[in-house]
């Protein structure tokens, strides 16, 4: 699995990818609204995109599953962008919902890793993640890629529109440059996270905790844990635990809380605090050199800093490897959970 993570740095690298997104620019710049749809782990990496793209570019943004997407009755018009996503470019779903906007009118943007594949075909433009085969069922490296295209495309955008700033820009453009090298940094963390996972494979239930960037990460690294290890995980937006989810916790549950520095770092540390006031078991994702999320977490995993907009590029490693840890742990088939299909074609 290392070394299939490690095929995600070519991908992040590669900037010949957005040569498609380079063609429909100026339409997607325009764009009043961007409709995103995809399904599991692709429709997360459409989440991260609605942060950024209407953070960067200003863009409203609408991120829909595509398998809800295409049985209601939604508004589409000629002006709509829809990007649909995903991995193996044949989740029936994603094509239904796909052709359900051309049918309105909708310009298609795709982003596919299959070369050629049906979702490929059937989009009007589009950028490939060249992340390499999936060898198993479940996404990894897919999702970073999908992400790191996202990012880019959010960039372009925004400085088209202006409203990114060109020093910002240039910012975040080196920042992304440095992200292979941590990304090897964070995949150093797998000894510790073996530890981790050996005190936890006999759990029954975990929850996951994000907030901001780090959200979608937690959908995410939950559904991951759900996939291949098939523990039941629930992830969710930190400051919506009070609305629920909270009764849950007591000395049994591991909550796994990504909590890296970021504009809503004070407010984790609160949801932090929480947690530990009702004995649930902490195991906090931190920037490295972090001290208040550690002196209260039961367990730490420190991953290099980044700028808020890249952090999902780093903090769903550690999440991707204590699911695959936890799952071997188990004797669990990783490449082949049961129930699931490579590509969801019906
Ligand atoms: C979507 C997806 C994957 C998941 C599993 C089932 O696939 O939900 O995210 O890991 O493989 O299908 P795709 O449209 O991204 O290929």
């Amino acid at each position: 699995i290392l070394d299939s993570m490690r095929g995600r740095l070519v991908a992040e690298s590669s900037h010949l990818m957005m040569s498609g997104v380079r063609e429909y620019e100026n339409k997607l710049a325009n764009a009043d609204r961007i409709i995103i749809v995809a399904c599991g782990t692709s429709w997360h990496a459409g989440l991260v995109a609605e942060y950024l793209i209407e953070d960067l570019a200003r863009i409203p943004v609408e991120v829909e599953y595509a398998s809800e997407f295409r049985y209601r009755n939604p508004i589409i018009t000629e002006k709509d962008i829809v990007i649909a996503i995903s991995q193996s470019g044949e989740t029936a779903d994603t094509l239904a919902a796909i052709e359900l906007a051309k049918s309105k009118g909708a310009t298609i943007f795709g982003i596919c890793n299959v070369v050629g594949s049906s979702i490929a075909r059937a989009t009007d433009a589009g950028a490939y993640t060249h992340a390499g085969p999936e060898i198993g069922v479940a996404s990894t490296k897919a999702f970073t890629a999908q992400v790191t295209v996202l990012t880019l495309i959010a960039m372009i955008l925004g400085s088209k529109r202006g409203t990114l700033e060109t020093t910002k820009l240039h910012q975040l453009m080196a920042e992304l440059e440095s992200i292979p090298a941590k990304v090897e940094k964070a995949l150093e963390l797998n000894d510790q996270i073996v530890k981790i996972s050996e005190l936890f494979k006999d759990a029954t239930n975990f929850l996951y905790l994000g907030r901001g960037y780090n959200f979608p990460v937690a959908l995410e690294g939950a559904l991951k844990l759900k996939e291949i290890s098939y523990i039941h995980a629930e992830g969710y937006p930190a400051a919506e635990m009070k609305h629920g989810p909270i009764a849950l916790i007591d000395e049994q549950m591991p909550v796994v809380v990504i909590a890296t520095k970021d504009s809503s770092y004070e407010k984790i540390v609160s949801n932090v605090q929480e947690v530990k006031a009702r004995k649930g078991k902490v195991i906090a994702i931190v920037t490295e050199g972090d001290k208040t999320i550690p002196s209260m977490a039961d367990y730490v995993i420190e991953i290099p800093e980044t700028s808020e907009h890249l952090m999902p590029l780093l903090s769903v490693i550690p999440l991707q490897l204590l699911s695959y840890h936890i799952a071997v742990m188990r004797g669990c088939n990783v490449d082949q959970p049961r129930n699931l299909a490579k590509s969801v074609t019906v």
